[in-house]
Protein backbone atom coordinates (compact mmCIF):
# COMPACT_ATOMS: atom_id res chain seq x y z
CA UNK A 1 0.00 0.00 0.00
CA UNK A 2 1.37 3.72 -0.29
CA UNK A 3 0.15 4.99 3.07
CA UNK A 4 0.34 9.11 3.66
CA UNK A 5 1.00 9.94 7.45
CA UNK A 6 0.26 13.55 8.88
CA UNK A 7 1.49 14.22 11.95
CA UNK A 8 3.57 16.85 14.57
CA UNK A 9 7.20 16.03 14.01
CA UNK A 10 8.06 17.14 17.09
CA UNK A 11 9.21 14.91 20.63
CA UNK A 12 5.02 14.90 21.53
CA UNK A 13 3.14 11.78 21.74
CA UNK A 14 1.13 11.81 18.61
CA UNK A 15 3.96 12.57 16.27
CA UNK A 16 6.65 9.62 17.50
CA UNK A 17 3.16 7.05 17.33
CA UNK A 18 2.93 8.27 14.27
CA UNK A 19 6.59 8.13 13.30
CA UNK A 20 7.30 4.54 14.69
CA UNK A 21 4.04 3.30 12.84
CA UNK A 22 5.30 4.31 9.36
CA UNK A 23 8.65 2.83 10.12
CA UNK A 24 7.48 -0.28 10.94
CA UNK A 25 4.92 0.14 8.02
CA UNK A 26 7.73 0.82 5.63
CA UNK A 27 10.16 -2.12 7.30
CA UNK A 28 7.06 -4.37 6.42
CA UNK A 29 7.20 -3.24 2.94
CA UNK A 30 4.87 -0.39 2.48
CA UNK A 31 5.62 2.74 0.97
CA UNK A 32 5.33 5.67 3.42
CA UNK A 33 4.75 9.64 2.70
CA UNK A 34 5.29 11.85 5.70
CA UNK A 35 3.44 15.42 5.37
CA UNK A 36 4.64 17.62 8.02
CA UNK A 37 5.81 21.08 8.62
CA UNK A 38 9.23 19.86 9.23
CA UNK A 39 11.43 16.54 9.53
CA UNK A 40 9.71 14.43 12.07
CA UNK A 41 12.30 13.93 15.37
CA UNK A 42 12.09 10.03 14.60
CA UNK A 43 12.69 9.77 11.16
CA UNK A 44 16.34 9.80 11.74
CA UNK A 45 17.36 7.19 8.90
CA UNK A 46 17.44 6.70 5.50
CA UNK A 47 14.83 3.75 4.07
CA UNK A 48 13.80 3.38 0.21
CA UNK A 49 10.51 3.08 1.43
CA UNK A 50 9.84 5.90 3.79
CA UNK A 51 9.37 9.91 1.75
CA UNK A 52 8.85 12.91 3.40
CA UNK A 53 7.09 16.29 2.03
CA UNK A 54 7.38 19.29 3.95
CA UNK A 55 4.52 21.54 3.92
CA UNK A 56 5.61 25.36 2.92
CA UNK A 57 3.60 27.76 4.29
CA UNK A 58 4.16 31.54 2.23
CA UNK A 59 3.71 34.41 4.41
CA UNK A 60 1.77 37.62 3.24
CA UNK A 61 2.00 40.98 5.37
CA UNK A 62 -1.80 40.38 5.77
CA UNK A 63 -1.42 37.38 7.50
CA UNK A 64 -1.42 37.93 10.78
CA UNK A 65 -1.73 34.18 11.47
CA UNK A 66 -0.50 32.25 8.00
CA UNK A 67 -3.11 29.76 6.98
CA UNK A 68 -0.94 26.49 7.68
CA UNK A 69 -4.46 23.91 7.59
CA UNK A 70 -4.95 25.78 3.76
CA UNK A 71 -1.41 24.98 2.79
CA UNK A 72 -1.56 21.52 4.39
CA UNK A 73 -4.26 20.74 2.59
CA UNK A 74 -2.92 21.63 -0.35
CA UNK A 75 0.04 19.10 0.75
CA UNK A 76 -2.28 16.57 1.05
CA UNK A 77 -3.76 17.18 -2.83
CA UNK A 78 -0.71 17.07 -4.21
CA UNK A 79 1.00 14.06 -2.76
CA UNK A 80 -2.41 11.82 -3.11
CA UNK A 81 -2.52 12.88 -6.77
CA UNK A 82 1.27 12.70 -7.27
CA UNK A 83 2.14 9.76 -5.45
CA UNK A 84 -0.87 7.80 -6.33
CA UNK A 85 -1.57 6.92 -2.69
CA UNK A 86 -4.14 4.58 -1.45
CA UNK A 87 -5.04 6.34 2.29
CA UNK A 88 -4.24 9.24 4.22
CA UNK A 89 -3.91 8.21 8.17
CA UNK A 90 -4.15 12.03 9.96
CA UNK A 91 -2.83 11.73 13.71
CA UNK A 92 -4.32 14.15 15.94
CA UNK A 93 -7.32 15.85 15.15
CA UNK A 94 -6.51 19.72 14.96
CA UNK A 95 -5.81 20.55 12.22
CA UNK A 96 -5.26 17.53 10.60
CA UNK A 97 -8.46 15.96 10.48
CA UNK A 98 -10.03 19.30 9.06
CA UNK A 99 -7.79 19.34 6.37
CA UNK A 100 -7.85 16.05 5.74
CA UNK A 101 -11.35 16.38 4.75
CA UNK A 102 -10.81 19.22 2.65
CA UNK A 103 -8.30 17.31 1.16
CA UNK A 104 -10.68 14.35 0.28
CA UNK A 105 -13.27 16.79 -0.99
CA UNK A 106 -10.92 18.81 -3.66
CA UNK A 107 -9.75 15.62 -4.71
CA UNK A 108 -13.19 14.36 -5.10
CA UNK A 109 -13.87 17.22 -7.63
CA UNK A 110 -10.91 15.30 -9.62
CA UNK A 111 -12.18 12.01 -9.67
CA UNK A 112 -10.32 10.71 -6.82
CA UNK A 113 -11.84 9.20 -3.76
CA UNK A 114 -8.91 9.19 -0.63
CA UNK A 115 -10.12 7.17 3.09
CA UNK A 116 -9.17 9.20 5.58
CA UNK A 117 -8.27 7.73 8.85
CA UNK A 118 -8.26 9.93 11.98
CA UNK A 119 -6.11 8.56 14.86
CA UNK A 120 -6.83 10.11 18.46
CA UNK A 121 -4.29 10.76 20.80
CA UNK A 122 -5.48 12.87 24.06
CA UNK A 123 -5.04 16.46 23.94
CA UNK A 124 -6.63 17.02 20.83
CA UNK A 125 -9.98 15.85 22.46
CA UNK A 126 -9.50 16.05 26.32
CA UNK A 127 -7.82 19.42 26.71
CA UNK A 128 -7.64 21.21 23.16
CA UNK A 129 -10.56 19.96 20.92
CA UNK A 130 -13.52 20.16 23.81
CA UNK A 131 -12.71 24.26 23.86
CA UNK A 132 -15.75 26.05 22.19
CA UNK A 133 -12.76 27.54 19.98
CA UNK A 134 -12.43 24.21 17.96
CA UNK A 135 -15.38 22.40 19.14
CA UNK A 136 -17.69 22.21 16.12
CA UNK A 137 -14.69 21.57 13.58
CA UNK A 138 -13.37 18.82 16.13
CA UNK A 139 -17.01 17.02 15.84
CA UNK A 140 -17.44 17.97 12.12
CA UNK A 141 -14.23 16.07 10.94
CA UNK A 142 -14.02 12.97 13.15
CA UNK A 143 -17.89 12.55 11.93
CA UNK A 144 -16.65 12.93 8.50
CA UNK A 145 -13.40 10.57 8.69
CA UNK A 146 -14.00 7.29 7.14
CA UNK A 147 -12.44 5.46 9.91
CA UNK A 148 -11.52 6.85 13.15
CA UNK A 149 -9.39 5.16 16.08
CA UNK A 150 -8.43 6.32 19.73
CA UNK A 151 -5.40 5.04 21.73
CA UNK A 152 -7.33 3.57 24.41
CA UNK A 153 -10.64 2.82 25.66
CA UNK A 154 -10.90 5.89 28.31
CA UNK A 155 -10.09 8.26 25.42
CA UNK A 156 -12.83 6.63 23.21
CA UNK A 157 -14.92 7.12 25.98
CA UNK A 158 -13.78 10.59 26.26
CA UNK A 159 -14.74 11.64 22.97
CA UNK A 160 -18.15 10.13 23.09
CA UNK A 161 -18.83 12.46 26.70
CA UNK A 162 -17.38 15.49 24.96
CA UNK A 163 -18.49 15.41 21.68
CA UNK A 164 -21.58 14.34 19.40
CA UNK A 165 -20.02 11.74 17.44
CA UNK A 166 -22.30 9.52 15.34
CA UNK A 167 -19.96 6.96 14.31
CA UNK A 168 -17.83 3.87 15.16
CA UNK A 169 -14.11 4.47 17.16
CA UNK A 170 -12.25 1.33 17.14
CA UNK A 171 -9.18 1.65 19.47
CA UNK A 172 -5.80 0.53 18.44
CA UNK A 173 -3.16 0.85 21.60
CA UNK A 174 0.16 2.46 21.22
CA UNK A 175 2.90 0.39 20.44
CA UNK A 176 6.76 0.09 21.44
CA UNK A 177 9.32 -1.73 18.95
CA UNK A 178 10.97 -4.00 21.48
CA UNK A 179 14.16 -3.68 18.97
CA UNK A 180 15.18 -0.22 20.05
CA UNK A 181 13.68 -0.23 23.23
CA UNK A 182 15.35 -2.09 25.61
CA UNK A 183 17.25 -1.76 28.47
CA UNK A 184 21.10 -1.07 27.61
CA UNK A 185 24.24 -1.82 29.57
CA UNK A 186 25.39 2.05 30.67
CA UNK A 187 27.04 1.31 33.30
CA UNK A 188 29.55 4.04 33.15
CA UNK A 189 26.48 6.73 32.42
CA UNK A 190 24.92 5.24 35.91
CA UNK A 191 28.41 5.44 37.75
CA UNK A 192 28.73 8.99 36.71
CA UNK A 193 25.14 9.80 37.92
CA UNK A 194 24.73 7.75 40.93
CA UNK A 195 28.57 7.90 42.17
CA UNK A 196 27.43 6.12 45.29
CA UNK A 197 24.76 3.52 44.46
CA UNK A 198 21.91 5.82 44.52
CA UNK A 199 18.63 4.49 43.43
CA UNK A 200 17.53 6.58 39.80
CA UNK A 201 13.89 8.07 39.15
CA UNK A 202 13.03 9.59 36.02
CA UNK A 203 10.65 11.65 34.40
CA UNK A 204 10.06 12.60 30.56
CA UNK A 205 7.75 14.83 29.23
CA UNK A 206 6.76 18.13 27.00
CA UNK A 207 6.99 19.77 30.32
CA UNK A 208 3.55 21.22 30.25
CA UNK A 209 1.02 22.04 33.00
CA UNK A 210 -0.92 18.83 32.30
CA UNK A 211 1.90 16.59 33.17
CA UNK A 212 2.08 18.06 37.23
CA UNK A 213 5.88 17.95 36.90
CA UNK A 214 5.53 19.58 40.53
CA UNK A 215 4.58 16.38 41.80
CA UNK A 216 7.46 14.49 40.58
CA UNK A 217 9.45 16.62 42.22
CA UNK A 218 7.10 16.76 45.51
CA UNK A 219 7.68 12.16 45.22
CA UNK A 220 11.18 12.25 45.02
CA UNK A 221 11.53 15.02 47.55
CA UNK A 222 9.77 12.81 50.16
CA UNK A 223 11.89 9.42 48.65
CA UNK A 224 14.98 11.55 48.91
CA UNK A 225 14.51 11.80 52.63
CA UNK A 226 14.48 8.24 53.33
CA UNK A 227 16.64 6.40 50.33
CA UNK A 228 19.76 8.14 48.44
CA UNK A 229 18.58 8.80 45.14
CA UNK A 230 18.58 11.06 41.98
CA UNK A 231 16.21 12.43 39.76
CA UNK A 232 16.45 12.91 36.28
CA UNK A 233 13.90 15.12 34.33
CA UNK A 234 14.23 14.72 30.42
CA UNK A 235 12.55 16.76 27.99
CA UNK A 236 11.24 20.45 27.94
CA UNK A 237 8.56 23.12 27.52
CA UNK A 238 6.83 25.57 29.40
CA UNK A 239 6.74 24.27 32.72
CA UNK A 240 10.71 24.37 32.74
CA UNK A 241 11.65 27.28 34.61
CA UNK A 242 9.28 26.81 37.28
CA UNK A 243 10.49 23.74 38.09
CA UNK A 244 13.94 25.11 38.09
CA UNK A 245 12.47 27.26 40.52
CA UNK A 246 10.97 24.76 42.61
CA UNK A 247 13.72 22.18 43.02
CA UNK A 248 16.08 25.88 44.52
CA UNK A 249 12.96 26.11 47.08
CA UNK A 250 12.96 22.65 48.13
CA UNK A 251 16.51 22.24 48.65
CA UNK A 252 17.12 19.46 46.15
CA UNK A 253 18.94 20.74 42.84
CA UNK A 254 22.40 18.85 43.73
CA UNK A 255 19.94 15.56 43.15
CA UNK A 256 17.57 17.12 40.49
CA UNK A 257 19.73 17.15 36.89
CA UNK A 258 17.03 19.06 33.87
CA UNK A 259 18.69 17.25 30.93
CA UNK A 260 16.72 18.89 28.06
CA UNK A 261 15.50 17.25 24.95
CA UNK A 262 17.01 13.98 24.48
CA UNK A 263 17.45 11.93 20.85
CA UNK A 264 17.96 8.70 22.39
CA UNK A 265 15.39 8.61 25.08
CA UNK A 266 16.20 4.47 25.08
CA UNK A 267 19.69 4.76 26.63
CA UNK A 268 18.67 7.50 29.04
CA UNK A 269 15.88 4.91 30.68
CA UNK A 270 18.28 2.36 30.74
CA UNK A 271 19.84 4.11 33.72
CA UNK A 272 16.63 4.53 35.65
CA UNK A 273 14.90 2.13 38.36
CA UNK A 274 11.61 3.84 38.58
CA UNK A 275 9.46 6.17 36.32
CA UNK A 276 7.07 8.94 37.58
CA UNK A 277 4.21 9.89 35.72
CA UNK A 278 1.75 11.93 37.72
CA UNK A 279 -0.03 13.28 35.18
CA UNK A 280 -3.46 15.41 35.53
CA UNK A 281 -4.77 13.79 32.15
CA UNK A 282 -3.21 10.89 30.08
CA UNK A 283 -5.01 9.12 27.07
CA UNK A 284 -2.46 6.34 27.25
CA UNK A 285 1.02 7.22 28.78
CA UNK A 286 3.40 6.39 25.97
CA UNK A 287 6.40 7.77 28.00
CA UNK A 288 5.65 5.36 30.37
CA UNK A 289 5.83 2.53 28.00
CA UNK A 290 8.71 3.38 27.00
CA UNK A 291 10.16 3.08 30.35
CA UNK A 292 8.49 -0.28 31.10
CA UNK A 293 10.66 -1.46 27.90
CA UNK A 294 13.71 -0.83 29.07
CA UNK A 295 12.58 -2.36 32.52
CA UNK A 296 11.63 0.50 34.64
CA UNK A 297 8.98 0.06 36.80
CA UNK A 298 5.89 3.38 36.82
CA UNK A 299 4.53 5.04 39.42
CA UNK A 300 1.82 7.06 38.00
CA UNK A 301 -1.46 9.06 38.36
CA UNK A 302 -4.53 6.59 37.47
CA UNK A 303 -6.05 9.70 34.76
CA UNK A 304 -7.14 8.57 31.77
CA UNK A 305 -6.06 5.63 30.25
CA UNK A 306 -3.28 4.75 32.40
CA UNK A 307 -4.59 1.97 34.17
CA UNK A 308 -4.94 0.26 30.36
CA UNK A 309 -0.76 0.31 30.33
CA UNK A 310 0.38 0.39 34.01
CA UNK A 311 -0.65 -2.55 36.32
CA UNK A 312 -1.52 -1.66 39.97
CA UNK A 313 0.88 -3.92 41.88
CA UNK A 314 2.62 -5.24 39.17
CA UNK A 315 4.11 -2.97 36.90
CA UNK A 316 4.05 -0.23 39.72
CA UNK A 317 1.23 1.50 41.30
CA UNK A 318 -1.08 4.02 40.57
CA UNK A 319 -2.30 7.00 43.18
CA UNK A 320 -5.03 9.55 42.76
CA UNK A 321 -4.07 12.98 40.80
CA UNK A 322 -1.92 14.79 43.33
CA UNK A 323 -1.53 12.02 45.82
CA UNK A 324 2.35 12.52 46.12
CA UNK A 325 2.00 10.80 50.34
CA UNK A 326 0.91 7.45 48.30
CA UNK A 327 2.85 8.14 45.17
CA UNK A 328 5.98 8.31 47.57
CA UNK A 329 5.04 5.15 50.03
CA UNK A 330 4.69 3.17 47.11
CA UNK A 331 7.65 4.42 45.08
CA UNK A 332 9.72 3.26 48.38
CA UNK A 333 7.85 0.07 48.30
CA UNK A 334 9.03 -0.21 44.85
CA UNK A 335 12.59 0.61 44.53
CA UNK A 336 13.01 -1.96 48.19
CA UNK A 337 16.11 -4.01 47.18
CA UNK A 338 13.27 -7.22 47.57
CA UNK A 339 10.71 -5.79 45.51
CA UNK A 340 12.78 -3.98 42.25
CA UNK A 341 13.81 -6.87 40.58
CA UNK A 342 10.46 -8.23 40.38
CA UNK A 343 8.82 -4.93 38.95
CA UNK A 344 11.60 -4.55 36.26
CA UNK A 345 10.41 -8.19 35.11
CA UNK A 346 7.09 -7.05 35.12
CA UNK A 347 7.11 -4.11 33.34
CA UNK A 348 9.31 -5.85 30.72
CA UNK A 349 6.31 -8.36 30.27
CA UNK A 350 3.57 -6.19 30.23
CA UNK A 351 5.84 -3.77 27.68
CA UNK A 352 5.64 -7.07 25.36
CA UNK A 353 1.96 -6.69 24.97
CA UNK A 354 2.30 -3.57 23.01
CA UNK A 355 5.09 -4.27 20.76
CA UNK A 356 4.80 -3.22 17.48
CA UNK A 357 4.44 -6.65 15.84
CA UNK A 358 1.13 -6.87 17.47
CA UNK A 359 -0.33 -3.79 16.85
CA UNK A 360 0.71 -2.65 13.49
CA UNK A 361 -1.12 -5.38 11.66
CA UNK A 362 -4.55 -3.74 13.22
CA UNK A 363 -3.66 -0.58 11.02
CA UNK A 364 -2.73 -2.58 8.59
CA UNK A 365 -5.98 -4.36 8.31
CA UNK A 366 -8.10 -0.87 8.65
CA UNK A 367 -6.47 0.51 5.61
CA UNK A 368 -7.42 -2.95 3.47
CA UNK A 369 -11.40 -2.28 4.48
CA UNK A 370 -11.08 1.17 4.00
CA UNK A 371 -9.17 0.94 0.77
O1 LIG B 1 1.38 14.21 26.21
C1 LIG B 1 1.28 15.20 25.48
O2 LIG B 1 0.96 16.29 25.88
C2 LIG B 1 1.55 15.03 24.01
C3 LIG B 1 0.42 14.35 23.36
C4 LIG B 1 0.57 14.36 21.87
O3 LIG B 1 -0.44 14.21 21.22
O4 LIG B 1 1.63 14.52 21.29
O5 LIG B 1 0.35 13.02 23.90
C5 LIG B 1 -0.88 12.35 23.81
O6 LIG B 1 -0.68 11.33 22.86
C6 LIG B 1 0.22 10.28 23.26
C7 LIG B 1 0.36 9.31 22.10
O7 LIG B 1 -0.84 8.75 21.73
C8 LIG B 1 -0.33 9.61 24.53
O8 LIG B 1 0.53 8.56 24.92
C9 LIG B 1 -0.42 10.66 25.63
O9 LIG B 1 -0.99 10.05 26.77
C10 LIG B 1 -1.30 11.82 25.18
N1 LIG B 1 -1.21 12.89 26.18
C11 LIG B 1 -2.27 13.28 26.90
O10 LIG B 1 -3.36 12.76 26.82
C12 LIG B 1 -2.02 14.39 27.86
Amino acid sequence: MKIGIVCYPTFGGSGVVATELGKALAKNGHQVHFITYSQPTRLDFFDQNLFYHEVNISSYPLFEYPPYELALASKMVDVVKYEKLDVLHVHYAIPHASAAYMAKQILKTEGINIPVMTTLHGTDITIVGKDATYEPVVTFSINQSDVVTAVSEDLKKDTYAHFKITRDIEVIPNFIDLERFKKQKKDHFKKAICPNNEKLLIHTSNFRAVKRIEDVLAVFQRVRKTLPSKLLLMGDGPERPRMEHMCRELGICEDVRFLGKQEAVEEVLSLADLFLLPSEKESFGLAALEAMACEVPVISSNAGGIPEVNIQGVTGFMSNIGDVDDMAKNALYVLSDEMLPTFKANALAQAHVFDVSNIMPMYEKLYEKMI
